[in-house]
């Protein structure tokens, strides 16, 4: 038997538990889930098989979920729409790429410029009261979200030259994520959203100028080391972006109640897995590209500042405008400050002490 006790409250748990143990002899369900992203990024697109794997094999086979990358049932930026018109019933995605639709949706995977880092959103979502509120969102999209990974805090991209002020990303073309966009229009940037799949040949044929899509694993296999030789940290739009499972609400609820646990045991599944992946990997990648050229840099602190003082002017606009924004952004910069109390103190000290240790060659 499959126990419904799963992060306690990524999805309605049953009304009673069985008095036995039980086999579970669901019907048998077929979904399709389309992804944003290629086949090749076995780290986030990875965790859509992750999901459907822990699926097949929490219901013997019974619960198939067929997973499709970006583009070949549906465009990378179509899953949300598909989902939510039930075209498909389910999409592996973020919400912050759909920002255009409303800008909390930023707000719901932890998409904005200096949010909250990987760990802490995944304490805000699970147990912080994020997943209400984001569902509460969600919801009016017919949608029932799902946290299903997390990049951790992601590399600032890929440069031709060298950025020494904020005066050098004055007119800069630059991919970016999501509502990143948003921030980086108010310093000077001129944002362009694209797909993962896209963002190579735009860099090689100067359609931009400059690029980021997670951080070293990824952006190796992407290539962007070919064309642009400045490596830059932090991303600090992407602090700790979440990927989401977004179902359609009418497919969620025509499962039986041990189904919709599986589901939400299978999502959580996937998000830890995303970010003990890139964790796993990015390492390795990263002293590929320093090894192959790559010049690593970080952001100067002006730049830093800058973006902070003109995303928080934009959050402040947004909250006078946007009630849907306001309400998930009061709780989650309430939660950000806590967070970097706590985290300052034991993480942080910690986490600095062993750098310098990595530093000394001690370790
Ligand atoms: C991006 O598209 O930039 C992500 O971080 C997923």
């Amino acid at each position: 038997m499959l126990a419904a006790c799963g992060p306690r409250e990524q999805a309605a748990a049953p009304a009673a538990a069985p008095a036995a143990p039980a086999v579970i002899t669901g019907e048998t369900v077929r979904w399709r889930l389309a992804s944003t992203f290629p086949r090749a990024l076995d780290t986030i697109w990875g965790a859509a098989e992750v999901f459907a794997k822990a699926v097949s094999d929490a219901t013997g086979g019974k619960f198939q979920v067929s997973t499709h990358p970006a583009g070949e049932i549906v465009p990378a930026m179509g899953v949300f729409d598909a989902a939510q018109t039930g075209a498909i019933e389910a999409a592996h995605t973020a919400t912050y790429f759909f920002f255009g639709k409303d800008d909390a949706l930023a707000l719901a995977n932890g998409g904005i410029s200096f949010g909250l880092n990987g760990r802490q959103m995944t304490s805000w979502f699970f147990e912080g009261g994020g997943l209400a509120l984001s569902r509460e969102l969600l919801d009016t999209f017919n949608l029932v979200n799902f946290a299903c990974g997390n990049t951790g805090v992601q590399m600032g991209g890929w440069f031709r030259r060298e950025i020494r002020t904020p005066a050098d990303l004055q007119g800069l073309r630059f991919r970016a994520g999501g509502f990143a966009g948003r921030v980086l229009e108010r310093i000077g940037m001129v944002p362009l959203a694209m797909p993962a799949g896209e963002i190579y040949q735009a860099l090689e044929r100067g359609t931009v100028d400059g690029a980021e899509f997670v951080g070293p694993y990824d952006d190796e296999k992407l290539g962007f080391h070919r064309v642009a030789p400045f490596y830059y940290y932090p991303g600090f739009w992407e602090a700790g972006t979440q990927l989401d499972l977004l179902v359609n609400k009418t497919a969620f609820n025509a499962l039986s109640p041990e189904y919709k646990a599986i589901v939400n045991q299978a999502a959580t599944l996937a998000h830890t897995t995303m970010l003990a992946r890139y964790d796993a990997l990015n390492p390795a990648a990263l002293k590929r590209l320093v090894a192959g050229g790559t010049r690593l840099m970080p952001f100067p602190r002006a730049v830093m500042d800058t973006a902070f003082r003109a995303a928080h002017t934009l959050y402040e606009e947004l909250n006078a405008t946007n009630p849907r924004w306001k309400k998930l952004y009061d709780h989650q910069i309430a939660f950000r400050r806590d967070q970097v109390l706590w985290h300052g103190l034991a993480e942080a000290s910690f986490d600095s002490y062993m750098q310098l240790q990595g530093r000394n060659n001690r370790l």
